[in-house]
C-alpha cells in the first residue's frame, strides 16, 4: 500500500520509517510512504503557508494555493494514480471519529493521501473539492494533524498482510471482533503476590479460549457497554456473560 502525507512538519514523519514494526513494513515493501510539504509550493519570498480568515477573528487558516498544490503533487506520486486516484483523508477535530472498521476500510485502498492540518484548519472550498473524507482520532484538539496522521498510518499499516510477524495477531485481538481484549500474563507464575489464573496453566485450549472470551465480554460490559450494545451476541457469548458476570441483570432485561 502507498500512503502520501501532506504536512508542514515532514520531519515528524521520520519516526515512522525509522522505528519498529512500521520501519520493517517499509523496508519489506509492504508499505510505501512519501511526504509533501506545502511550504515547498509557496510562491512568495517568505514561503507563506497561512493566511487570515475572512470575517476576521483570531487564528490563521492554511493558505489555499500551497496546500492544494501539495495535495495534487502527493496524489500524482501514488503508483495507482493512473488507474484509481488516491483517497484523500483530512484529519481534524471536526471529522468522523476513527474506529477499527474505518481503519480496515482504509487499509483496503491501494493509495491514501493523509492531510495534516495546522492553525485553525483548511479553507472549506478545499474540503469540498479535494478532500474525500474527514476523520478525527478522538474528541480532543492538538496543535497539528501530524500525530493523528501517524495514528492512522500505524493503525492501517498493522492491518496489511506482512506487517505483523504473526499473521493471526491483527485479527485476533481487541476491537476487530467488537470486544475489548482479554488480560494477558507472562512469566513468572507469581508476581507482586498474584498468581497466573489456573486455567491458563491447564493446557486445556478450549477452556483457555472460553476463559479469554468471558474476560473480554466482562471487560467490555464494564468499560464499554456502548460497544456491547452495538454488537449481537452468539449463544456462547450470551451464556458466558450470564453465567459468570451479570446473570441476574441480563435475565431481568429479557
Ligand atoms: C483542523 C486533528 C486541524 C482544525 C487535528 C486543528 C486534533 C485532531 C487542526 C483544527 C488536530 C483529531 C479547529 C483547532 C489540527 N487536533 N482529534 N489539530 N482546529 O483528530
Amino acid at each position: 500500500m502507498w500512503i502520501g502525507v501532506v504536512s508542514l512538519f515532514p520531519e515528524m514523519m521520520r519516526i515512522i520509517s525509522e522505528q519498529g514494526v512500521l520501519a520493517r513494513a517499509i523496508a519489506q515493501g509492504v508499505l510505501q510512504f512519501e511526504v509533501q510539504n506545502p511550504r515547498d509550493f509557496a510562491e512568495d519570498r517568505h514561503s507563506t503557508v497561512d493566511d487570515r480568515p475572512y470575517g476576521g477573528g483570531p487564528g490563521m487558516v492554511m493558505k489555499v494555493a500551497p496546500l492544494l498544490a501539495a495535495i495534487q503533487a502527493s496524489k500524482a506520486q501514488a503508483p495507482s494514480a493512473s488507474t484509481q486516484p488516491a483517497r484523500v483523508v483530512y484529519l481534524s477535530p471536526q471529522g468522523v471519529t476513527l474506529n477499527q472498521a474505518n481503519v480496515q476500510r482504509l487499509a483496503a485502498e491501494p493509495a491514501l493521501v493523509l492531510v495534516a492540518g495546522r492553525y485553525e484548519g483548511i479553507d472549506e472550498r478545499l474540503m469540498d473539492e479535494v478532500i474525500d473524507e474527514e476523520l478525527s482520532i478522538g474528541d480532543y484538539v492538538l496543535t497539528g494533524g501530524e500525530l493523528p496522521v501517524m495514528v492512522v498510518i500505524d493503525a492501517v499499516a498493522r492491518c496489511l498482510p506482512g506487517t505483523l510477524g504473526n499473521p493471526e495477531s491483527a485479527d485476533y485481538e481487541s476491537h476487530r471482533n467488537g470486544l475489548l481484549d482479554c488480560p494477558h500474563y507472562t512469566r513468572p507464575e507469581r508476581v507482586l503476590g498474584h498468581q497466573v489464573p489456573d486455567v491458563l496453566l491447564s493446557g486445556d485450549h478450549e477452556a483457555v479460549r472460553r476463559w479469554r472470551l468471558g474476560e473480554s465480554l466482562r471487560r467490555t460490559y464494564e468499560r464499554r457497554p456502548d460497544m456491547l450494545a452495538r454488537r449481537s451476541l452468539s449463544d456462547e457469548e450470551r451464556g458466558l456473560l450470564r453465567e459468570h458476570f451479570v446473570g441476574s441483570r441480563l435475565e431481568n432485561e429479557e
